[in-house]
């Protein structure tokens, strides 16, 4: 067990109830795919700008590498489907193909969001190492049809340090239903992104409203500080 100090962030020093226990907290890295944020794929198909989804890209290694240091529970998140869509929504197919890139169609990248293909990928920035969970998810939350919450049950984690995109989608339905589970949760706004910039900045600013209703932000530098790591040098 290793014991850090509270990171500085708003609208409270997270975590509530002390200090960052490494066997008690888990750093969640949400799609960070091909589809979201590399060329050819599903974000890139809607027209969307990829250097948004791109961002967090960056610090989010840094975190990651610190939190690998440290020993923490490093758990990544795929969003995907079968590829016979039996898992996927009429709707959410629906509206796929409503903006020009329909799930399950032939890209550059393979069949946009289906498991197997280059698209559903994780970026190499952030690939998984051995020893690290991977959730495959058809939804936007990690929750929902996963058994995210028996690994961390069973693995002793209370504590989540979010990173990943897109921050109103996915990175906020995983929080919120993180948060109903009684996670104490920290969102890492310099290591997420979204497809709207006035979407991500809503998206933060909602989590601090109400003395903190779904946990706390702070950017990387304070985590890294709090882990003793100098954010500067470990860049
Ligand atoms: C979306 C996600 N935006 N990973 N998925 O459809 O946020």
């Amino acid at each position: 067990m290793s014991l850090f100090g509270q990171v500085e962030s708003e609208p409270y020093s997270w975590p509530y109830d002390g200090v960052i226990d490494t066997d008690k907290t888990a750093l969640i890295l949400i799609d960070w795919q091909v589809d979201f944020c590399g060329p050819g794929g599903y974000v890139d198909a809607m027209g969307y700008d990829l250097n948004l989804t791109r961002a967090g890209l960056e610090p989010t290694a840094r975190v990651l590498a610190a939190a690998r240091e440290v020993g923490m529970t490093v758990i990544h998140t795929r969003e995907g489907h079968r590829s016979d869509l039996a898992d996927c929504p009429p709707n959410k197919l629906w509206r796929s193909a409503r903006i020009g890139a329909a799930i399950g169609d032939s890209g550059p990248c393979g069949r946009i969001l289906v498991r197997g293909e280059i698209g559903w990928e994780i970026v190499p920035e952030v690939a998984p190492i051995e020893g690290e969970a991977i959730i495959d998810k058809p939804g936007k939350g990690a929750f929902y049809a996963t058994d995210l919450d028996l690994l961390l049950r069973t693995g002793g984690i209370t504590h989540l340090i979010f990173t990943g995109i897109t921050t109103d989608v996915c990175v906020h339905t995983t929080m919120r239903e993180a948060n109903d589970r009684g996670y104490e949760c920290l969102l890492l706004t310099d290591c997420t992104g979204a497809t709207d910039t006035g979407n991500y900045a809503a998206a933060l600013k909602m989590v601090t409203m109400q003395g903190g209703v779904f946990g706390a932000i702070a950017e990387s530098s304070s985590l890294l500080t709090t882990l003793g790591m100098n954010a500067g040098v470990n860049a």
